[in-house]
């Protein structure tokens, strides 16, 4: 199972090391195409290796286009994530978006009213193990 986990980068880095262990979650279950998104300083990193926002684009693209299944965190709005979601969805590749309420930011309605988009709302991480358990077990 090749999992794109999906997470801000630009849009802000706030939730970073929420998604480091959302990944070391996701691992339990899959291979995780995009670890990077839970790295703390991905952006100088890449910058280092010489990558270009196309070259970014372009080996995402591939990626997503590969996972059997996204998991994004969607509680600090991003556009690369926005994005990505509804490619994920134009391609039919189930799509699981956790969402924390008590953070400042309303989820969007393209995303909450998107019913090809499964939304989990929760405040830890242990409300989102038995989500992922129920969310791979209808993917597989
Ligand atoms: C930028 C310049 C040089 O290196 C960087 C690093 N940037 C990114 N690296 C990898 N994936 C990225 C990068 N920027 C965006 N993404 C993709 O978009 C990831 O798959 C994230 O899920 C999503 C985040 O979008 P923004 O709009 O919050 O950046």
């Amino acid at each position: 199972m090749d999992i794109f986990f999906s997470g801000s980068i630009r849009g802000g880095r706030d939730d970073v090391d929420l998604y480091a262990d959302l990944i070391a979650l996701l691992e339990q279950h899959g291979t995780v195409l995009t670890e990077h998104v839970g790295t703390e300083d991905v952006e100088t990193k890449e910058r280092e290796a010489g990558l270009t926002d196309v070259d970014i684009h372009d080996q995402d693209v591939a990626w997503l286009r590969r996972a059997d299944a996204v998991v994004a965190e969607v509680t600090t709005p991003s556009l690369g994530v926005g994005y990505e979601v509804g490619r994920a969805v134009a391609w039919e590749t189930p799509v699981l978006a956790l969402y924390r309420p008590e953070g400042e930011h309303e989820l969007s309605a393209m995303v909450r009213g998107n019913e090809a988009i499964e939304v989990l709302e929760y405040e830890t991480l242990a409300d989102v193990e038995p989500a992922l358990e129920t969310f791979f077990e209808r993917v597989r």
